[in-house]
């Protein structure tokens, strides 16, 4: 048996669920306060969406290569591409031991392999998606994490977006510096050669690009919670939203 692979690999798909009937009776749910924020939040990420687009948000879906039921989000007009020859992942900060990873030093570590629902906080849902990657907690590990430290904050070579973990949500084994995704390598749209996938969060989480860990004394918001997301961003237990965690 294989100790990288979680113990709940190879469940059964969760079914996809229609999509608007949960976000109304999410709504519902937070009473006066719901129904003054949440459409708010709606659409902030689809308004933006559109801006960048030019277009009807839902007409990107068809353009992306891995298509079924995801769509291509980006904050940044454009984003550069890498690929073995010239990206880097940097891990710095309170550590004992910053490094600077090529893709090839990615490939060789350990990977761990989930299969979990990709959950975005505006609705939609791919049910059963395989991500592969290196476990967060090994590379934290490996650079020494220092007393004093609480959290870490991730940049990405798209020169804009920011997310950040707790040092324990990081630490979780479904917190994957992801290679690859429905079984090929990672896709420049879809975030390659390498983004985070912090599998139990809303996929806003999971920042594309990846490029910069730094380990620091305390959460900072990153580019969507600056906007009103929340930090910790729990599939069916935050943003007012009640889906069915897979994780
Ligand atoms: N660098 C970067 N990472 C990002 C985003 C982004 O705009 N820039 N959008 C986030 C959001 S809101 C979602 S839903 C997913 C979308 O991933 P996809 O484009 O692979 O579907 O990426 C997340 N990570
Ligand atoms: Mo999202």
């Amino acid at each position: 048996m294989n100790p990288e692979l979680p113990q709940d690999e190879g469940r059964p798909e969760a079914e996809g669920r229609p999509v608007g009937r949960r976000v109304f009776l999410a709504t519902l749910g937070l009473g006066a306060l719901g129904v003054a924020t949440a459409p708010t939040l709606q659409r902030g990420m689809e308004g933006l969406l559109g801006a960048v687009s030019g277009k009807d948000p839902t007409g990107l879906t068809g353009l992306l290569p891995n298509g079924g039921g995801f769509r291509y989000y980006s904050v940044a007009a454009s984003v550069p591409h890498k690929d073995a020859t010239d990206y880097r992942l940097t891990v710095d900060g309170l550590v004992d031991h910053p490094a600077t990873y090529t893709l090839d030093d990615l490939r060789a570590l350990p990977r761990t392999r989930l299969v979990r629902d990709v959950q975005c906080v505006t609705g939609w849902r791919v049910p059963g998606t395989p991500f592969e990657g290196v476990r967060l907690s090994r590379l934290l590990d490996a650079a020494g994490v220092r007393a004093g430290a609480r959290a870490v904050r991730f940049t990405c070579f798209d020169g804009t977006y920011t997310e950040s973990l707790t040092l324990a949500q990081a630490r979780r084994p479904d917190v994957l510096v992801a290679l690859r995704m429905q079984g090929k390598d990672l896709a420049h749209a879809h975030g390659g050669p390498v983004r985070l996938y912090v599998a139990p969060m809303y996929f806003y989480k999971s920042a594309k690009w990846l490029s910069g860990i730094t380990v620091t004394d305390r959460v900072e918001p990153g580019y969507w919670e600056n906007l009103g997301y929340d930090v910790d961003a729990w599939v069916g237990r935050s943003n007012g939203r009640s889906d069915v965690p897979t994780s």
